[in-house]
């Protein structure tokens, strides 16, 4: 008889399957890999599944519930299509840190138009804010300020800052929400540091690149003692843009998506057309440089 479950965790071959607290090992039939060749793996951290438990207490999953959304990013190694990072979020959280290793917008923007593009919604954790020297803070502050303008929940935390990190942790009360960003910025450490007891493994930064080294090395779905769920995903290097029509990368730009009605052209990439909204906008200074800049390098990306 199927049960259903939520999988809570992945090896690649191994999936924890979670029924109301019980988990049980669960194993995919092959024919779930051939079924889907554009994505790298068939069942994310996340996936609703229906499962059999078999005679030696194992179980083995029948069916994928469909999914209310997923967060992909381009396959890496060379591989071809998407690799889903994780399946069925409430809120998807970019984590940077201020330092060590150093806050990344481009790693931000592509995250968000990723999540745009997806319709998950998304939100910025930049911690380590204690690491800040001199005014670094109010350049970051000013980051922040730019993407709550954009519509986006900005955190800045701290492990070393209680109330910096509760505050964050009632955002994800009663809900699924991820965190996913570079090796080292901190994101289990922002988890034990919320769920004392968790207990989680940490890791040093490399003192010689001032990066992770890889420490999380499995998505993990843990509960919260306030009714939430968080995914701690493994420390990504390249958040690898999935493929995007290029004439459709601006939708994913929420201050570009009035501007864009104005251009002259109907698919137009608004760099090099004339009549362009887009950089009319960015002219008159409704589009932020930083943000402009990074539209023009996913644009470049897209054309392989
Ligand atoms: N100063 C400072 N150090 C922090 C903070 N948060 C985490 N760290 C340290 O940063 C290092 C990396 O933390 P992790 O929690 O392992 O980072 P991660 O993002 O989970 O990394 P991966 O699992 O490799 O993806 C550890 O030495 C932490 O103690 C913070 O707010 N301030
Ligand atoms: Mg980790
Ligand atoms: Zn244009």
């Amino acid at each position: 008889m199927n049960k259903k479950g939520r999988v809570i965790q992945s090896t690649g071959k191994w999936y924890k399957v979670s029924t109301d607290g019980t988990v049980t090992d669960c194993r995919l039939p092959g024919r779930f890999r051939l079924d889907k060749k554009e994505v790298t793996n068939p069942v994310a951290v996340g996936d609703y599944v229906l499962y059999e438990i078999g005679e030696d207490g194992s179980g083995q999953i029948n069916e994928i519930l469909p999914r209310d959304n997923y967060v992909p990013r381009q396959a890496t190694h060379g591989r071809r299509g998407e690799q889903i990072l994780v399946a069925n979020v409430d809120r998807a959280w970019v984590v940077q840190s201020v330092e060590q290793p150093k806050l990344n917008t481009g790693f931000i923007d592509r995250f968000l138009v990723t999540c745009e593009a997806y319709e998950v919604p998304a939100g910025i954790v930049i911690n380590k804010t204690d690491l800040a020297k001199g005014n670094q803070m109010e350049w970051v502050n000013k980051i922040g300020e730019l993407y709550r303008g954009l519509g986006y929940p900005v955190f800045m935390t701290s492990i070393k800052d209680e109330e910096s990190y509760k505050r964050l942790r009632r955002d994800l009360s009663e809900i699924t929400s991820v965190f996913i960003g570079p090796s080292g910025v901190g994101k289990t450490s922002l988890l034990n540091a919320m769920e004392p007891g968790l207990s989680l493994r940490t890791g040093e930064i490399s003192s010689y690149s001032q990066k992770g080294k890889h420490t999380t090395t499995f998505a993990r779905l843990v509960p919260l003692s306030n009714d939430g769920y968080i995914v701690d995903t493994p420390g990504i290097r390249e958040l690898g843009l999935v493929q995007i029509e290029k004439s459709e990368l601006s939708l994913y730009f929420p201050e570009m998506v009035e501007p864009r009605q104005h251009c002259k052209f109907y698919n137009c990439t608004h760099y090099h057309e004339p009549k362009c909204g887009v950089v009319e906008a960015y002219e008159e200074g409704k589009i932020h440089p930083e943000r402009y800049g990074s539209y023009l390098n996913m644009l470049e990306k897209l054309d392989y």
